[in-house]
């Protein structure tokens, strides 16, 4: 691995030099120049077009930002993950998702033990256990079958769930609701448990520690919620089940160990939806269609390990989000599905991405002198096209985008829906790509007062992504091409990109102010002026202030 600054890389200065002969030229002239630009800058693999030419860049860019990864060791990075090497380095951790999706047969070691064995044992638990509840084999304590599925989790035990769940909700079985509780505000559990029985629901309880302070306290009202209407402590082992790495807690709760699901300290909770912490996932789509979502990731992960950086899906994707952040200055990039069920994804990518690079040492615990991790943000076309498009074609700021699409609709509605969302993907790219210039609304009659406001620049990048459909496995694809941007991403940068100290920070800063709300008498604040006045509105607004 590389343990050189980045800034002395050779190629960081190759970079910076091109950058400043590049940073004003347009890309109608670089689209002018090269005829061959679209056949250049577009890969095509495992079914997806990656078409990457609307980016700000020349032969000579990708050149010199591929001889950046490889100066910054990203192929002996790769390897080191894929072999199991403690690469989480300040959790003293390999970093093994990739292994939640190897073939059986294919051996990985941590420690010396073989992991992928537990692994396909843990998945065949999980479906035995998914075609019970999706048969309607599995009771609840009355005798009835499961109707409702609720997964408790936060953070990485929920988003992937969630997205997952509505990503493939066009292959989930249909008599099966599924709801999900993260937030320790009430009114989520409330909500999510709004009209259900008790006899006929499910709860997931999904927590790798099984300490995490949200997910306790839903399990807990959770339980409290069930007994009262099954009345007996012995309806738990039929209404619960858990998602952990840590038996003793899940026993304490007072779940069965063999309803429990397990992991491992190598999966990082954003990096996990293809572990245990997808059984609402399976239970929904079934096991034969979340096996498929896994053969996606593992074609993406032999795609990230073998192809050669210059035809790289997610090194190019990786390098890309390097050089607007780190040359252009360029603070977010969006992610822009068109595809409604893709709503959640961007949510999805913020904690993958954002947990990911938030980081301000290197691996070594030196500060960086550069920009890392851009914030990621979305929401699905052509909904963000009526809010908030206008400031990525107008105003003042650079935003690299991704649009994803597909070839086939989910829903043939029997008229051109279809045809109407694919020519709203198109058309946005290339009106940030090519903008409208004074002369063409000068030409089109516009008023001379109203030239300035309709001008686009245009010379906004962004990479189109189009794929046949969203299946299981092209959703698998696409997660593995995020998460394998973000490892691209994070190894020029030289930082962990697997531990997470701000949200373990968050999860023992609340528990010392809890006790302060809930005192009797006036409790003796130590905070500072403003978290202390804080602390006693919120009493006297609540009505237990002294
Ligand atoms: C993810 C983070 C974090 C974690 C949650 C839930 O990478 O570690 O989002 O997933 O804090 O943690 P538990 O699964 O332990 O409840």
């Amino acid at each position: 691995m590389a343990n050189s600054n980045l800034r002395n890389l050779p190629a960081w200065s190759a970079l910076t030099q091109h950058f400043s002969e590049l940073a004003n030229i347009p890309l109608r002239q670089l689209f002018a120049d090269d005829p061959q630009r679209n056949e250049r800058f577009t890969v095509q693999a495992l079914g997806l077009y990656f078409d990457y030419s609307k980016h700000r860049i020349t032969p000579e860019t990708v050149r010199l930002l591929v001889e950046l990864a490889e100066q910054s060791g990203l192929r002996q990075h790769i390897d080191a993950m894929f072999s199991g090497e403690k690469i989480n380095v300040t959790e003293k951790r390999a970093v093994l998702h990739t292994a939640l999706r190897a073939p059986k047969g294919k051996q990985i070691f941590v420690d010396g033990v073989d992991v992928v064995p537990d692994v396909h044992a843990v998945l065949e638990k999980m479906a035995g256990f998914a075609e019970q509840v999706r048969s309607g084999a599995w009771k609840g304590f009355t005798g009835k079958r499961i109707r409702n599925v609720v997964n408790i989790g936060i953070g990485g035990s929920d988003l992937g769930p969630v997205m997952a769940y509505e990503a493939l909700k066009n292959y989930s079985q249909r008599d099966l609701d599924f709801r999900f509780v993260s937030n320790v505000d009430g009114t989520d559990f409330a909500e999510a448990t709004h009209g259900l029985n008790a006899d006929e629901t499910l709860f997931i309880v999904c927590s790798k520690t099984f300490t995490t302070l949200e997910t306790m306290a839903n399990a807990h009202t959770a339980r409290k919620w069930a007994l009262q209407q099954l009345g007996d402590e012995a309806a738990v082992a039929r209404h619960f089940v858990a998602v952990s790495t840590n038996r003793v807690k899940v026993e304490e709760f007072g779940i069965d160990s063999a309803n429990m699901f397990g992991f491992w300290d190598w999966v990082g909770g954003r990096y996990s939806m293809d572990s245990a912490i997808g059984l609402s996932t399976m239970i929904s789509i079934g096991p034969e269609r979340f096996t498929e979502m896994l053969s996606g990731f593992h074609a993406m992960d032999e795609h990230f390990r073998t192809a050669p950086f210059e035809s790289n899906l997610p090194v190019l994707m990786g390098l890309l989000v390097v050089w607007y952040n780190c040359f252009f200055d360029a603070q977010t990039v969006a992610v822009l599905p068109y595809e409604q069920y893709l709503k959640r994804f961007p949510a999805y990518l913020q904690q993958l991405t954002m947990e990911s690079t938030g980081k301000q040492v290197t691996l070594d615990g030196t500060r960086v002198d550069y920009q890392t991790g851009p914030v990621y943000w979305g929401e699905p076309g052509t909904n963000g096209q009526h809010s908030f498009y206008q400031l990525i074609h107008q105003g003042t700021k650079l935003i690299p985008c991704d649009f994803i699409a597909f070839g086939e609709a989910l829903h043939n509605l029997g008229n051109n829906h279809h045809d109407l969302l694919l020519a709203n993907v198109f058309a946005q790219a290339e009106a940030l790509a090519f903008g409208r210039t004074p002369e063409e609304l000068r030409a089109a009659g516009t008023a001379e007062w109203l030239v300035p406001h309709r001008t686009f620049e245009g010379n906004r990048p962004s990479t189109t992504i189009l794929a046949k459909a969203l299946t299981p496995e092209m959703l698998g694809k696409l997660v593995a091409l995020y998460e394998h941007s973000v490892f691209t991403q994070g190894t020029i940068w030289q930082i962990d990109c697997f531990d997470q100290w701000g949200v373990e920070l968050g999860k023992v800063l609340a528990e010392k102010i809890v006790p302060e709300l809930e005192a009797a008498g006036e409790p003796d604040l130590k905070h500072d002026s403003s978290t202390n006045a804080l602390i006693r509105h919120y009493r006297s607004l609540r009505g237990t202030a002294k």
